[in-house]
């Protein structure tokens, strides 16, 4: 059963990167601001761009299935239910959120509830990393430009 799951999650891994290459679109992040979603960091106005985010230390043998919420909705990944991360692995966000936003990583699990790994309220004066840490024993780092 175990085996299984880990089996499906990989399938589902291949999945997920083969559609990240067309995440180009914009998405529909929140009706309430219509000009966040996937964009450069120019265009976040006063918004903070979310840069990459690093797997420093992952929950699971093998990989974490992660996503991140902004003031409790899902703004990443906007095409898939999560990204498949193993340890070390950096993947771009690319994403806008506004100044003050409380953003959270959840760890998705199938059978058990998920695991929020952290949480942090961005700043849109600085730019600098954010630390996700330490639910379920991991530990993440999102780059984010002001
Ligand atoms: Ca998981
Ligand atoms: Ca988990």
């Amino acid at each position: 059963m175990r085996t299984w799951r880990k089996l499906s999650k990989l399938a589902a891994a291949v999945t997920v990167a083969g559609g990240l290459a067309f995440t180009g679109m914009p998405s529909a992040v929140s009706d309430e601001q219509p000009a966040l979603g996937n964009a450069a960091p120019l265009t976040c106005g006063s918004g903070v761009f979310l840069d990459g985010l690093r797997a420093l230390t992952i929950t699971e043998s093998g990989r974490d299935e992660v996503f991140l919420t902004s003031n409790g909705v899902k703004i990443w990944p906007a095409s898939s239910a999560y990204v498949s991360m193993s340890q070390g692995q950096r993947v771009e966000v690319d994403k806008c959120v506004p100044n003050g936003a409380q953003l959270r990583l959840v760890e998705v699990d199938d059978l058990d509830p998920n695991d929020t790994i952290g949480g942090q309220t961005v700043n849109g004066d600085v730019t600098r990393d954010y630390e996700f840490c330490c639910g379920d024993g991991g530990r993440y780092r999102l780059g984010a430009v002001a």
